[in-house]
């Protein structure tokens, strides 16, 4: 078994030629002559041939790299035919630092298949020059061992690590800690962002801060080394330590779950669910740009690519001489409009509008947890057909029980507001309407009634609406459900949420009662077929018995899917409802 790293040779007079393509995959095996990537010059576009044959067990570059002769692009392992049985550390040895820092070319994407955690970015210094940022993460190498720890004139040493987050990418969006703190377990030491909520990770060692591997603005998932920490003792931390807030079942399944439950947290699950299956989500403003006014300064490769990009020249800001669209532009404005395209809101009428011509203007830039949100927040508005059914319970008596109960609690017991009891209520009228308690199956063909009872709470929190839950809420009593009402929303908005808290919901509540209104129209959290909107309840007059009386009235607005539940089902639902909260004792039969 021989490795052989195969390299660019002759341009053909070009200094350098970016990847436009790559024709082969890891594990391909390829023959001798086979072209395995596309490279484009400011002269021409080439295939590059493979110079052996073989497994194909590594590619060192990506779409966008830009080679030179004599850069590494893969490597190969003759008459091997299963790369997965490819030595780790012969692998590692391979990629050793130095070799790397000698390059300048090894993607951060193949150092992190070979580690099997992602490797910083490649503009960061650490990444390239650092020995310790291969060290720690491809183990062989340095003879540190593969658990991500190593021994040093400090003591051990450990890395702490992207943990469990779903299963999606997340951004890096804010430092807790520099090199040189001092950390002890469960400090927040890094703010992650996702689509589906941010939290911060704990601290999974205590020590001295050696390195921090990331930046802000840095692009991570699970298992991407984040710190690393000279660890108080020398004993020794497994890699994978379970952070708090991981879970992964050997089988994988929790990831799956979590992925699942995120597109609850932000209001939806059929768009998440949807990408999951796809295998990457496409930009939502794919069409090529409409042509502006004008012309641009471009070389025939400049001219050639923006063509097959669709992206039009003259929108490009070149920053060559005289104001030339070199490829780098070209770059840049493409990565500027993908990075905006699969996860921004649509822009109301599609086009970028200069609002400045009309007046003073301040951008804000929105959080991803916004964004996700609110597209589906959309997908849930142009899917199902909406309607709001409007009832006013009166909770007259359920409000003197339930100040009496507050005055009666021990300081201990959590605050008891009125939506633990809508909660119990809510739970009694589900299992009286099993159809509201429901999904559509993803054929359209059946609806998936739910036995179990996890009811999503709507969280407003500084970064955006989140919608945490509880779980078997039926096995529950209003004290309980207080305190975890409670704890979850405190740790929402202190972005401690784990995803999977956030999966799962059967029906959701969003109550708008503690900040006011008297009623509101909410939107269905896909894939859940109703959700019920509680607004300010206040003391009314009633006509009751010839009389008007005053009561406390409860506002309830019952949004729901009209392709499953009809006005007549949700009349009868709310009543349900209404009644329960009228008569607690009705709860009890
Ligand atoms: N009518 C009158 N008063 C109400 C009430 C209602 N329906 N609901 C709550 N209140 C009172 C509470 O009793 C409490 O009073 P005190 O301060 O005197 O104790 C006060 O309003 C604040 O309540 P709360 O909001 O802290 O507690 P809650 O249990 O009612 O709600 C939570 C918890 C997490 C749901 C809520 O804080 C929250 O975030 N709501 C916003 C949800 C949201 O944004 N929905 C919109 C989704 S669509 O964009």
């Amino acid at each position: 078994m021989t490795d052989t790293t195969l390299k660019v040779p002759d341009l053909g007079g070009a200094d350098s030629a970016e990847v436009i393509e790559l024709l082969v995959a890891e594990g391909d095996q390829i023959e001798e002559g086979q072209s395995l990537l596309v490279v484009e010059s400011e002269k021409a576009s080439v295939e590059i041939p493979a110079s052996a044959a073989g497994q194909l067990k590594r590619l060192l570059v990506a779409v966008g790299d830009e080679l030179s002769e004599g850069t590494e692009i893969a490597v190969v392992a003759a008459g091997e035919s299963e790369v997965a049985e490819a030595d780790e550390d012969e692998l590692a040895e391979q990629e050793a630092p130095a070799d790397k820092e000698a390059s300048g070319q090894a993607s951060p994407d193949a150092a992190e298949s070979a580690s099997g955690v992602h490797e910083q970015s490649s503009d960061d210094p650490e990444s390239t020059s650092a020995p310790e940022a291969i060290e720690g993460t491809a183990g062989g190498d340095t003879g540190e061992p593969l658990d991500g720890t190593s021994d040093d004139s400090e003591g051990a040493a450990a890395l702490i690590e992207v943990p469990d987050i779903g299963g999606e990418p997340a951004e890096v969006i804010e430092l807790l800690v520099a090199e040189g703190d001092r950390i002890e377990m469960d400090t927040p030491v890094v703010v992650l962002e996702s689509e589906k909520a941010s939290l911060e990770v704990p601290a999974t060692e205590a020590g001295t801060v050696a390195s921090v591997r990331v930046k802000v603005g840095d692009q991570v998932e699970q298992g991407m080394p984040l710190l690393r920490v000279h660890t108080d003792s020398a004993k020794k931390a497994q890699r994978a330590a379970p952070s708090k807030t991981e879970s992964t079942s050997a089988d994988g399944r929790h990831a799956e779950a979590a992925r699942g439950a995120d597109d609850q947290a932000t209001g939806g699950a059929a768009e998440s669910r949807a990408t999951a299956a796809a295998p990457k989500a496409k930009p939502q403003r794919s069409e090529p740009e409409q042509p502006a006014q004008g012309t641009a300064h471009a070389g025939p490769a400049v001219r050639k690519l923006a063509r097959e990009l669709g992206v039009d020249l003259s929108r490009v800001d070149g920053t060559g001489r005289k104001g030339r669209v070199l490829k780098s532009d070209l770059k840049t404005h493409v990565k500027g409009r993908l990075s905006v395209s699969p996860t921004a809101i649509e822009a109301p009428r599609g086009e970028d509008i200069d609002f400045s011509q009309f007046g003073e203007i301040e951008e804000q830039e929105l959080s991803r947890i916004l964004r996700a949100g609110a597209r589906n927040l959309s997908q849930s508005w142009r899917t199902i057909p909406h309607v709001t059914h409007f009832e006013d319970a009166d909770i007259t008596e359920l409000e003197s029980f339930r100040k009496e109960q507050r005055a009666k609690a021990a300081d201990s017991q959590p605050k008891l507001t009125l939506l633990p009891i809508l909660i119990r209520a809510l739970i009694s009228s589900l299992q009286a309407f099993p159809r509201f308690n429901a999904s559509l199956a993803a054929s359209g063909n059946a609806l998936v009634l739910k036995k179990y009872y996890h009811i999503g709470v709507a969280v407003d929190t500084p970064q955006g609406l989140l919608v945490p839950v509880v779980r078997n809420a039926d096995q529950k009593g209003i004290w309980q459900l207080a305190g975890e009402i409670n704890d979850l929303s405190e740790r929402a908005r202190a972005r401690r949420l784990r995803p999977d808290e956030m999966q799962g919901a059967s029906f959701s509540v969003t109550s708008l009662g503690g900040l006011g209104g008297t009623g509101f129209t909410p939107i269905v959290n896909l894939p859940e077929v109703a959700i019920l909107g509680v607004s300010r309840a206040g003391v009314r007059p009633v006509f009751q018995e010839g009389a008007f009386v005053p009561r406390t009235l409860l506002p309830l607005a019952l949004s729901y899917d009209h392709r499953v539940i009809n006005g007549a089902d949700a009349a009868r639902f709310c009543s349900h409802l209404a009644d329960g909260l009228a008569d607690l004792r009705r709860l009890l039969m």
